[in-house]
């Protein structure tokens, strides 16, 4: 006779789950620095880059076998600066011609974190060497590492990358509360997440030296990194699309604008419209994450709820410091 006893529930969500790890993973993180993590229990230091241990078979398989093309595109970002808006935005873009239809948009019934996967935390983390021939070109990708960390390839290659980044107040607050939100118990306190910001301890952090690894880049080779603020494409996200568009080689046509479609996409991937649809109330990425905690306020300034006059000091006296030699304002 046959019982078929199917296993115990998990009690942790995939994005809190280690057991996958290689013997070369847990090699690898046995020699690195280690802390408290935000949710995961520890975060490490690879490279100068502050790495969950779930993620680190995805970051190793990414940098050693990823093949960048010269047409790839692949929008960077340090996490919370708005990456599942952008990742929206990048998508409908590059797509145009294909959804012509509003009303049945992929983004309509996808999360963007579903329609643009990460490279190390999606596609390599799943598979050492991911099956990408259903991506036709340009091929759309996402990361959090920062550009030292990215395979030679990425580098080496025409690939472009668009960099997007975010004050780092409201870039903190954002996360303080996205972390809380994914622990399963408890919450971090705002002082002791704060402090950890501020030595640099945070996911893909530090958080500086990020943004200045692409900042670098896009001055240096302004061709291949298109280097963009959350506050500009708040402040005027018609004149930042238009760039992001003849950047990437795909300018709207005289046709184009006369339709409104720089509109129609930033109406399409609004954060009250993404929001509000029904996949991102109540849907879930296939690693266990809420949709909804992808959507919070999306607002610029939402720190001043939080944060008291000495953090908004030490944070700005911070950036002043690790920006002086950059024309870098936030
Ligand atoms: P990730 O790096 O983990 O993917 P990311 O999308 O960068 O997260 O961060 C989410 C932030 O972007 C949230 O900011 P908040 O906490 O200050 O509110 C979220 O609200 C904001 N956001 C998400 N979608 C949009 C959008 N369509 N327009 C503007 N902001 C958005």
């Amino acid at each position: 006779m046959h019982t078929h006893q199917s296993p115990p529930p998990s009690p942790l969500p995939k994005y809190l789950q280690e057991n996958d790890l290689t013997q070369e993973c847990r090699d690898i993180i046995s020699t690195l620095p280690t802390e408290e993590g935000w949710v995961a229990n520890h975060i490490h230091l690879y490279q100068g880059c502050w790495i969950i241990p779930r993620h680190m078979p995805g970051v190793l398989a990414f940098q050693k076998y990823f093949q960048a093309r010269d047409t790839d595109i692949i929008l960077a970002t340090t996490p919370k600066v708005g990456t599942t808006w952008l990742k929206a935005i990048l998508f409908s873009l590059l797509n145009r011609v294909h959804y012509p239809d509003l009303q049945k948009h992929p983004l309509l019934t996808s999360n963007p974190h579903v329609l643009v996967p990460f490279l190390e935390i999606d596609l390599y983390i799943e598979n050492q060497v991911p099956d990408l021939t259903s991506f036709v070109s340009p091929r759309l990708f996402s990361t959090h590492l920062s550009y030292n960390s990215l395979p030679t390839s990425a580098k080496a290659s025409n690939c472009k990358i668009v960099y997007l980044c975010r004050n780092p107040k409201d870039t903190f607050v954002s996360l303080w509360h996205f972390t809380n939100k994914l622990k399963l118990r408890g919450t971090n306190s705002l002082e002791e997440a704060f402090d950890k910001f501020c030595r640099g301890v945070s996911l893909y952090g530090p958080y500086w030296d990020h943004v200045l690894s692409f900042w670098k880049e896009s001055i240096e080779n302004p061709q291949k990194v298109h280097f963009l603020k959350y506050e500009k494409m708040k402040e005027q996200p018609t004149y930042e699309l238009r760039k992001v568009a003849e950047f990437l080689g795909c300018p709207f046509t005289p046709e184009e604008e006369a339709k409104g479609v720089v509109n129609d996409i930033l109406s399409l991937c609004s954060f009250d419209n993404l929001s509000t649809l029904e996949v991102n109330k109540n849907g879930k990425l296939s690693s266990g994450e809420p949709n909804e905690a992808f959507f919070r306020r999306g607002k610029v300034g939402d720190y001043t709820n939080y944060l008291t006059a000495e953090m908004v000091e030490k944070l700005d006296r911070i950036t002043e410091e690790k920006f002086r030699e950059t024309q870098l304002k936030f």
